[in-house]
């Protein structure tokens, strides 16, 4: 291997690490993490009309996202894993989307506080 072209190798791997450092901190959505037993943030405020991203993962246990008021299908959350889920709020008000898996004792008083404004 030319010198020219272990150089040329090195710059095109610098790019492309540049690049997804990029994407990465070009994500515009919302992050939220699952836990035994909360999501954090625990609240989130979309707006009425706007499509919003949100990027569920879990730090412990499995757990899942649902909303019909919201539209959001049933969606597993797993450790280590990135789901996005793509909401397009039609009503301002606030919504309760609970687990949506039956995680362990304290599923029951897991959810998430959807705040929806205009
Ligand atoms: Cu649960």
């Amino acid at each position: 291997m030319s010198l020219t072209r272990i150089i040329r190798t090195f710059l095109i791997g610098l790019i492309a690490s540049a690049g997804l450092i990029v994407t990465a901190g070009a994500h515009s959505g919302v992050d939220i993490v699952a836990s035994n037993w909360k999501f954090t943030p625990d609240t989130i405020t979309l707006k009425v009309g706007t499509t919003q991203t949100l990027r569920f993962t879990s730090a412990s246990g499995v757990h899942g996202i649902e909303s019909k008021d919201l539209g959001i299908k049933s969606t597993m959350i797993l450790p280590g894993k990135f789901v996005e889920v793509k909401v397009t709020p039609k009503k301002a008000g606030t919504y309760i989307a609970h687990c949506a898996i039956v995680c362990g004792p304290g599923h029951p008083n897991m959810k998430l506080t959807v705040k929806v404004v205009q």
